[in-house]
């Protein structure tokens, strides 16, 4: 199974700045961490991480040719982006909505998501923890599919 995995603006700080909030984990090595879950289970991934709107979008279409399922945390993108929503729309991929902080516990503005109905489903506040639970969840459901 082949998965796109997203990560939105200012992720690629991640590990540097505001470690009380957002761990002390590197991008680059949630990304491993990833990499490795996916080879054990025989999927492949592609991760990218853009700082801007149309480079995520991009990304989303283009999975149409290549990918079963998408992860995505949309950072600052989740509360604002109607484009990005209608990509994730457009293209029809089981997606899953990830959140290293529980968004419903921070102030009001972030509790609304307008990317989370056009997902499977949301998960927030365990940290990079919860990439990969996204992870076991698509190649769960994947399964369920083709058996
Ligand atoms: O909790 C999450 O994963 C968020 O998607 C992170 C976004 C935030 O806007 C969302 O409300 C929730 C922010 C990503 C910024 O990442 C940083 C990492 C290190 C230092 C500063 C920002």
């Amino acid at each position: 199974m082949n998965i796109l995995v997203l990560h939105g603006p200012n992720l690629n700080l991640l590990g540097t700045r505001e470690p009380e909030v957002y761990g002390r984990v590197t991008l680059d090595a949630i990304d491993d961490r990833l990499r490795e879950a996916a080879a054990q289970h025989g999927a492949a991934l592609r991760i990218v991480q853009s700082n801007h709107e149309g480079g995520l979008i991009d990304a989303i279409h283009e999975a149409r040719d290549w990918a079963a399922g998408i992860i995505i945390n949309p950072g600052g993108y989740t509360h604002t982006s109607v484009a990005l929503r209608d990509a994730i729309s457009a293209v029809g991929l089981p997606t899953i909505e990830v959140h290293l902080s529980n968004i419903h516990a921070r102030e009001p503005f972030r509790h609304t998501s307008l990317i989370a109905p056009v997902c499977l489903g949301q998960i927030g506040g365990l940290g990079w923890l919860g990439y990969r639970l996204a992870l076991e969840a698509l190649l769960e459901l994947h399964r369920r599919t083709t058996d």
